[in-house]
């Protein structure tokens, strides 16, 4: 089939998170003359588009994703002129920049909110979801992400409003027409200003089905879930085609949106071809598979096969229709060498090239989360004081005060979960602090950056660093990794994650190894005479019967 061919497509994305990237000013913060510092060293990894965390004004209570200013920079990270000298040293060195569009809720600091809340006849009062109490108490049974009711007090009009996520972040009422104005001028004032495009928040949660009913409780649960009434709640392709319409069509975009609870059904229609509304989401059901009865909070192991359902799923069902994204981690989720390679000793580096190997081969626009081409790992947190992400703080609270969880699994659980795990400062060298900081960093560093950190891996080609800037060349250079047909095959295999890639009489074999066990594998017949590509194994030629190391990664082109 003939494809629509776009650059978003061919681009390789790298996400920062700016208060754990590099600090400038011996803060202990990260900010965006630290950014800048590094573009080179970007430049040098391949990668094309930056998604940036949010750098906009914020008290910090969720690190940023509460916003109190859109058109202000946060002062920690420095000032709007330093984010326009950042932006047109990245556009200097073909680097597209993307912002994050947190419009689900504002901080309660935001002057739209600190309006609204006065008083029930003020203009910016329906602003936001406010509700009566019922029988008493909260309007719903709703929980939210971050623990406890998802709706706050406000005795200031007697009523409550809605928090899907902290109580500083009250959600937005997109039903108003004047948020969605404001929001869309917000973000041409951007698109002016010269950003590329927009990764957006929540999206899938902006719209909620009127009355807001109780949701769902699992048995044992302490409050009911809100998803079957938020999550691609009834008007949410009509608001973001009417973003289409409003904000983007007139500007070169890349967007791509954070949509928890989304099916590939639902994705084709999010990240339509035409481009009516989004150009790709990320899906959460990769993530969610080893999720339990409390959450995410257990050390539960994803099998194979149901992660390549899922995956394949996702690549097949969007074939011609939508475009994917890729990616194993991001600042939500803990270090993927930790979660799905193996982070200790011989290991490490061979299990990181391999999951790069796999994600980057397959069809959708690969993420990269800074130092996961590092292969940097999750991080020995000692005590509750270590952390600083309020999820894991709530969830230790919330789980361990309601004897739902005793007090050292839950330690367990976020040290091997906890958003925290990927928000350390950036390994840069071996100097103090990883050479992030010379003050004191916001957050420990993880001690193994003396041994793993970018400057030692700049210097040695067999780096995982020297491996991911292979990958993205190699997708620079041939539109069958970006525009061929996915086919998995072995899909029963515990060990093997094995699939092709065919554009245009071309053809690509992946196979991947994801245990720390040798594995034999049949090559099939026509891939006998193949190049490999890339190798994590340095291996040269295949032929037969394939005696596959321990998380052996290759691909073989014919
Ligand atoms: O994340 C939304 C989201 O779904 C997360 O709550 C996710 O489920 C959780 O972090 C996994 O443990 C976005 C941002 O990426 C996140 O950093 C913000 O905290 C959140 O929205 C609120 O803005």
């Amino acid at each position: 089939m003939e494809q629509n061919k776009k650059w978003w497509k061919e681009s390789v994305v790298y996400q920062i998170y700016p208060r754990s990237f590099m600090d400038s000013d011996g803060d202990g913060i990260g900010d965006l003359r630290g950014i800048t510092q590094k573009l080179d060293y970007l430049k040098e990894l391949g990668i094309n588009v930056i998604w940036l965390s949010p750098v906009y004004q914020s008290p910090n209570d969720d690190n940023g994703y509460d916003i109190s200013d859109y058109q202000a920079v946060m002062k920690e990270f420095g000032t709007m002129e330093d984010f326009d000298v950042m932006l047109a040293s990245a556009h200097e060195r073909g680097i597209r920049i993307m912002m994050d569009l947190v419009v689900n809720h504002t901080s309660d600091e935001h002057r739209w909110f600190v309006e609204s809340r006065k008083s029930k006849d003020n203009p910016y009062r329906d602003y936001y979801i406010w509700q009566e109490a019922k029988d008493g108490r909260e309007p719903n049974n709703w929980g939210s992400c971050f623990g406890g009711s998802a709706w706050k007090y406000d005795e200031t009009t007697d009523m409550y409003y809605l928090h899907l996520f902290s109580k500083k972040q009250p959600d937005l009422n997109w039903e108003n027409e004047k948020v969605r104005e404001e929001v869309f001028s917000m973000m041409r004032w951007w698109l002016d200003k010269g950003v590329d495009g927009f990764r957006m928040d929540v999206i899938s949660m902006i719209s909620k089905v009127p009355g807001l009913p109780d949701g769902p409780k699992a048995e044992g649960a302490l409050y009911g879930d809100f998803g079957p009434y938020v999550i691609n709640g009834p008007h949410v392709h009509d608001y973001l085609k009417e973003m289409r319409d409003k904000a983007l069509a007139p500007y070169d975009t890349i967007t791509v949106g954070e949509t928890s609870g989304v099916t590939v059904q639902e994705a084709v229609k999010y990240a339509a071809d035409d481009e009516s509304e989004l150009n790709m989401v990320f899906q959460f059901e990769q993530n969610d598979l080893d999720g339990g009865e409390h959450s995410k909070w257990n050390l539960d192991k994803i099998r194979l096969p149901e992660l390549k359902a899922v995956l394949n799923r996702w690549q097949t069902y969007l074939e011609g229709r939508a475009w994917n994204s890729l990616y194993w981690s991001n600042h939500d989720q803990p270090r993927i060498v930790s979660r799905l390679g193996n982070d200790s000793g011989e290991y490490r580096e061979l299990s990181a090239k391999m999951l790069a190997l796999c994600l980057h081969m397959m069809k959708g626009t690969p993420y990269i989360y800074q130092g996961e081409e590092l292969g940097m790992t999750n991080v020995p947190f000692e005590g509750l004081e270590d952390f600083r992400d309020i999820e894991s703080i709530n969830a230790y609270h919330e789980y361990t005060e309601n004897n739902l969880i005793d007090k050292d699994n839950m330690l367990e659980y976020l040290r091997y979960k906890s958003r925290d795990n990927a928000r350390t400062p950036m390994h840069w060298d071996e100097s103090p602090n990883a050479g992030f900081t010379e003050g004191t960093p916001w957050i420990k560093v993880n001690p193994n950056y003396t041994e793993i950190n970018a400057k030692e891996q700049l210097g040695r080609d067999s780096s995982v660093f020297r491996f991911y800037q292979r990958l993205i060349r190699l997708r620079k250079e041939n539109p069958v990794i970006v525009y061929g047909r996915f086919e998995l095959l072995l899909p029963e295999d515990e060990d093997l994650f094995m699939y092709t890639r065919s554009y245009e009489g071309e053809k690509l074999l992946v196979i991947c190894n994801f245990s720390g066990k040798e594995r034999s594998v049949t090559v099939p017949e026509e891939f006998a005479a193949g190049d490999v590509w890339i190798s994590n194994y340095e291996r040269q030629s295949v032929r037969g019967e394939l005696s596959l190391g321990a998380y052996e990664a290759l691909a073989i082109h014919i």
